[in-house]
């Protein structure tokens, strides 16, 4: 589709909180009881969040297929947006609403090959070659990150600032397609994400920021209703 063509392949109305459930970084909070990534999907989910990717780099094929089978009923029941990161594959068996794919995974017209036309695709970008270049690629979303420093991911990119969300959002805004800003967001620096012209912000780490699964829960809370 042309930049500017009107509805882009997959449109979504993006939440503002894009909850990122990244099993690694779970497994490595070390809490005892484990926190199991079902625990804190419920825990989200009970407490309003509406879009979560579920992140698996170590998991095995197998596991990931399950957790994910998992993953969209639970946010089926709730009228939730359930995406997985990286696998179109098992996006499609798992019924996922979607996958996110980044510059060096599966290109969103491959992703759309297995997960089809009306697939929410999210693009993984860092510059501002990269977010021009995703205006004419079939994607639902465009990310742009890492805003901050964030020790979760090593990207490979510096801490991209506000002023390039807001450049960001000019173009991809223009092409139809929302912004979700990714990288270091937290409760307290959101707001300002928000006003630089990102759509929803996607976050990791500050949404884990509790000592139990009652306070992961009141965290999801806080920050839906902050937003
Ligand atoms: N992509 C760019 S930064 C990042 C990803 C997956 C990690 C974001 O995690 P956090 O903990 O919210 O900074
Ligand atoms: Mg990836």
């Amino acid at each position: 589709m042309a930049p500017g063509a009107g509805v882009r392949p997959g449109h979504v109305t993006m939440p503002r909180l894009y909850a990122i459930l990244d099993v690694d970084v779970l497994g490595g909070l070390g809490r005892t009881p484990a926190w199991t990534p079902l625990h804190v999907c419920d825990a989200w989910l009970s407490a309003g969040v509406r879009l979560i990717q579920l992140r698996a780099k170590s998991f095995s094929s197998g596991a990931f297929l399950e957790l994910a089978d998992a993953c969209v009923s639970r946010c089926r029941q709730a009228g939730a947006v359930c995406i997985i990161n990286d696998r179109a594959d098992i996006a499609a068996m798992s019924g996922a609403d979607g996958v996110h794919v980044g510059q060096d995974d599966l290109s969103p017209t491959d992703v759309r090959v297995v997960a089809g036309p009306n697939a929410i695709v999210g693009w993984s970008t860092h510059d501002d070659d990269q977010v021009a270049d995703a205006t004419v690629q079939p994607v639902s979303y465009v990310a742009i990150g890492p805003v901050f420093g964030t020790h979760t991911k090593a990207t490979g990119y510096g801490a991209v600032g506000l002023a390039q969300v807001t450049r960001a959002a000019v173009v991809v805004h223009a092409a139809g397609t929302p912004l979700v800003a990714i990288g270091g967001i937290t409760l307290e620096r959101a707001p300002q994400v928000l006003a630089a012209g990102a759509d929803s912000v996607a976050v990791i780490t500050d949404l884990l920021a509790a000592s139990d699964l009652a306070g992961v829960q009141l965290r999801a809370r806080t920050w839906v209703s902050a937003l």
